[in-house]
């Protein structure tokens, strides 16, 4: 009995051999689906992390946007308000010009630099304080190779520069200008009695704006008053 177990018979052997030589392309298409899958899978995955990084990176372009035109905006309500008040305020005096809300006064005399801040508060204004690049820019245009008196001294204490209204530059969110706006090499305070700051507005490159130097306040110069009309907010 045990002989006839184990002995196949050929023609067994032979069924077996093609039952094994039939499933052998089902295990290969089997396994090829499986690596399909596999693969299907990663792609899934891989896409649907590009999709997530896709879409933060869209959101968050679109949450800048939004800042951004809300800060448009604000600039443009900020525009209006300023160009109302700026009809409110009518015309300038004769004689003056403006820029923005403030009125500028450009002397045809000349004076020392104590007389020439009186004149301007006689007329209800002061020597000018420069407060922008922009302001800079403007004598450059409107007063064009002459020298004119600012209201900026260091007469009561050598070297700390103020405004005829007691500010300082060097405290000023605009403390870059001091820097930029002084001549190169200025203020030297030559020969040991130059207090008082002239703009000195002779370069006919509008975009050079380093124009301030420090000269003897005895000295006879033109000046610039300025003054702004208060309006009601
Ligand atoms: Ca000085
Ligand atoms: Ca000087």
């Amino acid at each position: 009995m045990g002989s006839e177990t184990l002995h196949q018979s050929p023609q067994a052997g032979t069924r077996l051999k093609h039952v094994n030589q039939k499933s052998q392309p089902w295990r290969m298409a089997t396994v090829s689906l499986g690596l399909l899958c596999v693969v299907l899978l990663i792609t899934v995955i891989s896409l649907s992390v590009h999709y997530d990084e896709q879409y933060y990176g869209l959101s968050r372009l679109q949450t800048s946007y939004n800042n951004l035109t809300e800060e448009k905006l604000q600039l443009q309500r900020t525009v209006s308000e300023q160009e109302k008040k700026i009809s409110e305020l009518g015309p300038c005096p004769d004689g003056w010009r403006r820029l923005r809300c403030s009125c500028y006064y450009f002397s045809n005399n000349s004076k020392t630099w104590s007389a020439s801040r009186q004149d301007c508060r006689e007329r209800g204004a002061d020597l000018l304080i420069i407060n922008s690049r922009e302001e800079q820019h403007f004598l450059n245009t409107l007063g064009e190779k002459m020298h004119y008196w600012i209201g900026l001294t260091d007469s009561e204490k050598e070297g700390i520069w103020k405004w005829v209204d007691g500010t300082t530059p060097t405290t000023t969110q605009l403390n870059w200008l001091v820097i930029r706006f002084w001549r190169e090499g200025e203020p030297n305070n030559a020969q040991g009695g130059e207090n008082c700051a002239v703009f000195n507005s002779f370069s006919d490159n509008l975009g050079i704006i380093q124009s301030w130097n420090d000269q003897p306040c005895s000295l006879l110069i033109h000046w610039v008053c300025k003054y702004t009309p208060n309006v009601s907010s």
